[in-house]
């Protein structure tokens, strides 16, 4: 089976995410034909005009509102690979897809309409997804058939764009701009012929061939979150996703934290291995039965050999390759909102902890700033590593309000 590379598409609210989804679904056949008629059909009996948006758009709340309501997760087939287009209405689904999805993007389309130029969620969501850690951009200068597909306009956004860019740490070469109609189908998957000064990648030839294929974090020590525990015939079968790494049977395994003493907690980050329960993989569990080895990215159930009496949250590691530990944390973090009070809910990859917010003092809604907090119990996580555990969202009651990084 072909491995789905996630992309999200983010962008400005009505620059043409869903339409540039719809197009690329439409021009790759990626759809069946009998869908496009259902909705267009529906279209006709609403008195709508038919929108390639409706395509991804389908949910009745969200047509009748004319906004995108919820994340939709599209398959586009490619001649190569096959993709998950992830379309994100709004910041905290953009946060929660990449955090908590299967798997989250290591790509971004940015839909930039080149009639409205830079807005605040254009900003937005660029910052967001530098921290959490996506390098590779496609920035689609959307609706140029507003401007008469116009060189002078899309070179000046473009110009305005790369130093917005650089600003934000991004590397030049992983970006590419395209000059595009989602709308009318220039330059996605077709060569548009109406824009002829520009003899460059198209939106899908730059998915196929020119971007890196995503790290899946196979070379790194492995790392298991733990999402659910459950017993079944005596066994305690514990539930959760190959982080990074490769989880083999008959390895040693060691759960963060609750598998070390506390006294070590208190005085340092790093832990004396002397100190370390080890524990050791007696089985992996798929739906299929039972496996030898899981790598990133894998969903399994693992049996040990002794009951681990963890929890949610914990973390499985190799003992000779532990994440940090501590109760402290700090790095960059992006205020999509000042929150209400300085006590706060702290997720970092399946571990969910209270928080005392201790820097900053002074929040701005949309901008980034250092930040420190004080957890009320230790968490496992791994600084500066680019996977989920060096991320964390912070929550508001029940509402994401923040993303950083630790570092
Ligand atoms: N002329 C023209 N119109 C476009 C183009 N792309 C999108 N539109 C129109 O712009 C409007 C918004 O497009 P959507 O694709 O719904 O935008 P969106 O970014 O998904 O919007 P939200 O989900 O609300 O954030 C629709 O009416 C589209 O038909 C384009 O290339 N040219
Ligand atoms: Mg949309």
């Amino acid at each position: 089976m072909k491995q789905e590379i996630p992309i999200v598409i983010i962008g400005h609210q009505d620059h043409g995410k869903s339409t540039l989804i719809g197009r690329l679904l439409l021009d790759t056949k990626s759809i069946q034909k009998s869908r496009l008629k259902e909705i267009k059909e529906t279209d006709k009996s609403s008195g709508q005009k038919f929108e390639l948006a409706h395509l991804v758009d389908s949910f009745k709340q969200e047509r009748e509102r004319k906004m995108t309501m919820d994340t939709t997760r599209a398959l586009l087939k490619g001649k190569k690979q096959l993709y998950q287009l992830i379309d994100v209405p709004g910041h905290a689904e953009l946060i929660s897809q990449m955090l908590t999805g299967a798997s989250s993007a290591e790509v971004a389309l940015l839909v930039v309409s080149v009639k409205e130029g830079i807005r605040e969620q254009t900003l937005d969501h660029l910052e967001i997804a530098q921290l959490l850690g996506i390098e590779q951009l496609g920035v689609v200068i959307n609706q140029m058939d507003k401007v008469d597909y116009k060189k002078r306009a899309f070179d000046v956004l473009v110009n305005d764009l790369k130093k917005i860019l650089e600003n934000m740490n991004y590397k030049s070469k992983h970006i590419h701009f395209f000059p595009v109609s989602a709308w009318k189908g220039d330059n996605v998957v077709k060569k548009s012929s109406r824009i002829s000064w520009y003899d460059n990648l198209t939106v899908m030839e730059f998915l196929e061939n020119k971007f890196l294929r995503p790290k899946i974090h196979e070379s790194l020590s492995f790392h298991f979150l733990i999402q659910d525990i459950y017993e079944h015939e005596n066994e305690e079968i514990l539930i959760g996703r190959v982080e990074s790494g490769e989880l083999k049977q008959g390895q040693e395994i060691v759960f963060l934290p609750e598998n070390i003493r506390t006294r070590s907690l208190r005085s340092q980050n790093l832990v004396p291995r002397k100190l370390i329960i080890k524990n050791k993989i007696k089985a992996i569990k798929t739906a299929e039965g039972n496996i030898d080895k899981a790598v990133a990215g894998q969903n399994v159930g693992i049996i040990c050999e002794e009951k681990s009496q963890t929890k949610r949250g914990t973390i499985g590691s190799h003992p000779n390759a532990l994440p940090n530990i501590s109760k402290m944390l700090s790095g960059e973090i992006f205020w999509i909102r000042a929150p209400s009070q300085k006590q706060l809910v702290c997720e970092c990859g399946t571990s969910r902890v209270n928080a005392t917010l201790l820097k900053p003092d002074k929040i701005i809604s949309g901008k980034k700033s250092l930040y420190k907090l004080r957890l009320e119990k230790p968490i496992a996580f791994e600084p500066q590593s680019k996977t989920i555990l060096s991320k964390i969202v912070l929550k508001d009651q029940g509402h994401i309000i923040a993303v950083g990084n630790i570092q």
